[in-house]
């Protein structure tokens, strides 16, 4: 095999990173462990039990229950499945904002769920008036997302909670990206704030964790063991992952990035992230294009699709919102100087663009 993975250096909307090097060491370390095998892999399977309670720290949560997941994507589904398997009418619904990530069509479709999408207010956050109009009886689950993918905004989880609660839903709160930042601000988005259910919370975007590494936290056991299925030929009884065979480099990558970087790495890189986006914001608001004020650390801005196709051939790996706008995640290996590197590009273009195309007299 001769093919190398890409560097990171024009990297500007992934949701993952490089991984913290103790997370990298980590990751080869039980590259070959399964916990999705306790009896087999215990040590592993101990480290699993560590990275919950961590990120039971991170969120809010003195007794969590949960699991390392493959991603959040796996995290929102298992939510959805929990969520489904309580509820009492024979047709639930699930209602959340249209800001919510895609992983909860793939769970809607596959659990049999109705999934009633609302939109969002003038601020990308969810509409509590539509959330409030939508909800009834057979609703099972209200979603909040906690750091949307395009445009990083904070849905009103306590609100939310609220609504949920006055039709006997659960509330999940999916944090898969925001999780590892949103601790240094002062939103209101975790177990403490509000009557959360359950809650993606991914090791392996802001975690700095190696994939695959995402996570699912529970309140409670009896919610988690609404998963669990009997395992007759394993030394344990049951399992309530989505999958079996399991990623052990995932799980200790997160142990390890969560222990070296909790709080105060995390802290720093957050700030750091968030300086970074303000600068880029800035940038290009001085150079006309309508910004989205980045609340967390990801700018969304309207930049003409030429534009965006010429920065693309440039070897930027940027992508687009649903609406087009140019979206940048400043995850941490996005640096001042890459994106200083990338307005320098934006300014040479528009030079370009603003010359007189020569005449051929
Ligand atoms: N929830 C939120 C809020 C997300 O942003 C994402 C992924 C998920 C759930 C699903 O997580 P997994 O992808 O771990 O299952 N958001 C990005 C997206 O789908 C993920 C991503 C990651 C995109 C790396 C690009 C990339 O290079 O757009």
């Amino acid at each position: 095999m001769q093919s190398e993975p890409q560097a990171f250096d024009r990297v500007l909307s992934s949701m993952c990173t490089e991984p913290h090097p103790v997370a990298r060491d980590a990751a080869e370390r039980f590259l070959a462990t399964n916990p999705g095998d306790p009896g087999t892999y215990p040590s592993v399977s101990a480290l699993e039990e560590e990275a919950i309670a961590m990120l039971g720290s991170i969120a809010g949560l003195e007794e969590p229950t949960g699991y390392i997941a493959s991603g959040g994507t796996e995290a929102n589904i298992q939510a959805v499945r929990i969520a489904r398997d309580r509820a009492e009418s024979q047709r639930p619904n699930v209602v959340m904002p249209e800001s919510a990530h895609f992983s909860f069509q793939k769970a809607a479709d596959i659990l049999g769920v109705e999934l009633r999408i609302v939109p969002t207010d003038d601020n990308f956050r969810a509409d509590l008036e539509a959330v409030r109009a939508s909800v009834d009886e057979a609703t099972a689950l209200v979603i909040g997302v906690a750091g949307t993918t395009e445009y990083g905004r904070v849905d009103p989880i306590p609100e939310l909670g609220e609504i949920a609660r006055s039709v006997g839903a659960m509330l999940h709160v999916d944090a898969a990206w925001g999780g590892f930042v949103l601790p240094f601000t002062d939103y209101e988005w975790n177990f403490e704030h509000a009557p959360v259910d359950t809650m993606a919370i991914d090791p392996h975007k802001m975690g700095q964790a190696a994939v695959p590494a995402g996570g699912l936290l529970a309140r409670s056991d009896d919610l988690l063991n609404e998963l669990a299925v009997d395992t007759p030929y394993l030394e344990s009884t049951s399992q309530a992952t989505l999958t079996g065979t399991r990623s052990g480099a995932g799980v200790a990558s997160a142990v390890a990035a969560m222990e070296e970087l909790w709080p105060e790495g995390y802290k720093r890189q957050y700030v750091r992230s968030q300086n970074n986006a303000k600068w880029l914001a800035d940038a290009l608001e001085k150079r006309g294009y309508d910004v989205v004020d980045p609340t967390l650390p990801l700018v969304a801005a309207d930049v003409p699709r030429s534009t965006f196709d010429a920065l693309r051939a440039k070897g930027w790996r940027i992508s687009r919102t649903a609406t087009g706008e140019l979206r940048i995640v400043c995850m941490p290996h996005v640096t001042r100087e890459m994106l200083a590197s990338f307005i320098g590009d934006l300014d040479r273009l528009e030079v370009r663009a603003s010359v007189p195309v020569a005449s051929d007299d």
